[in-house]
């Protein structure tokens, strides 16, 4: 087979199957009217809509236009040629699992301080798997015996969140960051990371010498566990049993 053949290309379904008809939708920051709904044809175009139409267009205010415009794309997929990354790099476990592992090879509760930084105010997704209530039928690690939680809630300071992390010699610290505005899930967990890291000195001389730092929220898919400085990011739909594993994982050694 030639590596033409080889190939899947597909495009979007709108109406019919490989019509390559999408809507998108989006603001510009301009008032309302025929100049603005030319500008959102304009910028259509240069994303690659080809012919695009402008099936709604509404005043945001006296300043701003909300757009949603639908067009045929002119980009192709090659479905086949797509890498897909590896899933998770660890085992899924049992609660009695993890119980029975931190408590053989830890010889101690591990102990996990949480808490939503900056001005996030977003608490679910971090006591969907903190709480003993859970998340997605799943019981939130309060519920496993050998897992001690301190759940800081919101709007925690990166200087308190530190010094809780010390003060209850945390294993672990799992930060949640839901507001993504001006990229603050971004700023606020780098300064979280190098707060730990200035706080621990032996964490820059190689080793973890610091608590494991995890991370967790809807919109962390464009970027790495090393940009950030943390050990490891958890995504959408996240489950309490795969943090858990996780920590065994990470944390307890055969
Ligand atoms: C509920 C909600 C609120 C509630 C929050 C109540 C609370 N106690 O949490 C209230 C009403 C207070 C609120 C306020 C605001 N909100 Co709000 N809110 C939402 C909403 C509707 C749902 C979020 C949610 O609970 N999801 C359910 C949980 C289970 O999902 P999750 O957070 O993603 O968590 C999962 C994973 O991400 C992961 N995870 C998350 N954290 C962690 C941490 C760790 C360690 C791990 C391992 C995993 C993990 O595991 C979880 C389970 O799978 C979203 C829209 C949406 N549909 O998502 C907007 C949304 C997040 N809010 C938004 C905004 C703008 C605001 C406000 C700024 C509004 C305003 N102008 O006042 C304020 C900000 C307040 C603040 N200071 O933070 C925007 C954010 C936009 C952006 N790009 O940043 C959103 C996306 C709505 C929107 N489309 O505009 N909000």
């Amino acid at each position: 087979m030639t590596v033409e053949t080889m190939k899947q290309i597909i495009r979007p379904y709108g109406d019919t199957t490989g019509d390559a008809m999408i809507q998108v939708s989006f603001t510009l920051p301009v008032p309302h009217g025929p100049r603005a709904d030319l500008a959102a044809l304009q910028l259509a175009g240069k994303m690659g809509l080809d012919p695009a139409s402008v099936v709604h267009s509404k005043a945001m205010g006296p300043d701003f236009t909300f757009f949603i415009v639908y067009g045929k794309a002119t980009h192709l997929i090659d479905y086949a040629g797509i890498e897909v990354p590896e899933g998770r790099e660890f085992e899924l476990l049992t609660p009695a699992q993890v119980n029975a592992a931190v408590k053989a090879r830890l010889g101690r509760r591990l102990v996990v301080v949480g808490a939503c930084i900056g001005t996030d105010a977003h608490t679910v997704g971090i006591d969907a798997i903190l709480n003993v209530k859970g998340f997605a039928g799943e019981k939130g690690l309060e519920y496993y015996r050998e897992i001690e939680v301190h759940n800081l809630g919101a709007q925690v300071a990166v200087g308190d969140l530190v010094a809780r992390a010390k003060a209850v010699d945390a294993d672990a610290v799992l930060v949640s960051q839901v507001v993504t505005q001006k990229s603050a899930h971004i700023h606020n967990t780098k300064q979280m990371a190098a707060a730990f890291a200035e706080a621990y000195p032996t964490s820059l001389t190689g080793g973890l010498g610091r608590p494991l730092l995890i991370v967790g929220g809807p919109r962390f898919d464009t970027v790495t566990p090393s940009d950030l400085g943390v050990d490891r990011i958890f995504g959408k739909g996240t489950t309490p049993g795969e943090v858990a594993s996780y920590l065994v994982h990470a944390l307890v050694r055969e």
